[in-house]
């Protein structure tokens, strides 16, 4: 069975799950693309093979020759859409976050919860990357003891001027909230974010650095810094009772010249992600073929990572650890921790 996937949004992101669909999911067809801009739809449809290009997202969600629906339009349109979706019965990706609001989130919660069956995927997909399945495969083999702390970076080369500190705790650091709970398979029970004082004045980005509690008293530190110029760089360190296991991130070459050795860092997390999106999206469409639940994160695990971002911006704002208070866990998300 070919799953014919209908793409939303096909900016940054969208055009490359396109690609990425295309050239690296078997199983799988581009059938439809919806843009509100129709020459950028069009340009990538055409790129791409998709068969159509449709005329609103409802018009692509409800069309009968689609069998699933990849989300990657702006952020404030996946709450809404990831509904239409449960209401039209098909399977659906949804890019991070879920919702730019935990209350958004719930009603994604409550739809697919009264719809009785687990629809929904986000699209965390640090939790395929090679690197973090193998952090938490070897605290999970016990030969390193239990984690007790978690050290995080995550560097962008540059952001836009109106890239907000809470925007770098909302967008950038919720990847973290997520892959944290994912790999201690604990929730996060409060946050505590700060700023350096330091600065030149008009710099509009400073890092913002957020100390976290797990439910199973893990301490974990996250440094979001998006405006470090050198690379994109994204580190990772579990340091267990006996032993510690640091990320790697897939570097193919080292060149030396003129007495130097260099490694190349990305210029954005497309490169630095894209074993993990392949990764995803074929485990996506495997699991829609074998008409099983997706294996990735799930509507509930969106809602938890929009959480810890709300207590996140709040922490800023108010100088303070703020506690990440969360509903009861609805038995459809009790099944499994995926
Ligand atoms: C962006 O939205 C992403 O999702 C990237 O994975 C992340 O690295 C980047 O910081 C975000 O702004």
């Amino acid at each position: 069975m070919t799953v014919r996937v209908g793409l939303i949004g096909v900016g940054v992101m969208g055009a490359d799950h396109a690609r990425t669909i295309v050239s690296h999911v078997p199983g799988a067809s581009l059938h439809a693309i919806y843009d509100a801009d129709a020459k950028r739809a069009k340009a990538i449809a055409t790129e791409c093979g998709a068969e159509t290009v449709a005329a609103s997202p409802q018009a692509l969600i409800g069309d009968k020759n689609i069998d699933a629906v990849l989300i990657a339009s702006p952020d404030s349109t996946h709450g809404a859409l990831t509904m239409a979706c449960i209401a039209a019965g098909k399977p659906v990706l949804c890019e991070k976050p879920l919702a730019p609001t935990s209350k958004d989130c719930l009603e994604v919660i409550a739809a697919e919860v009264k719809a009785g069956t687990p629809l929904v995927q986000i699209g965390y997909m640090r939790r395929f990357d090679p690197a973090y399945v193998e952090m938490k495969a070897a605290w999970k083999s016990g030969r390193l003891g239990q984690p007790l702390m978690f050290h995080c970076v995550h560097r962008n080369v540059s952001v836009p001027d109106w890239f907000t500190a809470d925007m770098a705790i909302a967008n950038s650091a919720v990847h973290e909230f997520d892959i944290a709970r994912w790999v201690l398979d604990a929730d996060l029970t409060s946050v505590h974010v700060f700023q350096p004082a330091a600065k030149t004045p008009g710099v509009i980005v400073t890092p913002v650095f957020l100390v976290l509690m797990s439910a199973t008293g893990q301490l974990v530190n996250i440094e979001i810094f998006n405006n470090a110029t050198y690379g994109y760089d994204v580190r990772g360190e579990l340091v267990c009772e006996q032993g510690t296991v640091s990320l790697r991130s897939p570097v193919h070459s080292e060149t030396s010249v003129a007495l130097a050795q260099t490694v190349p860092y990305p210029a954005d997390w497309r490169p630095r992600f894209a074993d993990a999106y392949r990764l995803q999206n074929q485990a996506w469409i495997k699991a829609i073929a074998a008409g099983k639940p997706a294996s990735g994160a799930s509507a509930w695990d969106g809602y938890a990572a929009t959480a810890v971002a709300e207590a996140g911006v709040r922490s800023l704002a108010e100088g303070r650890s703020v506690p990440i208070n969360m509903v009861e866990r609805p038995a459809l998300y009790r099944a499994v921790s995926r």
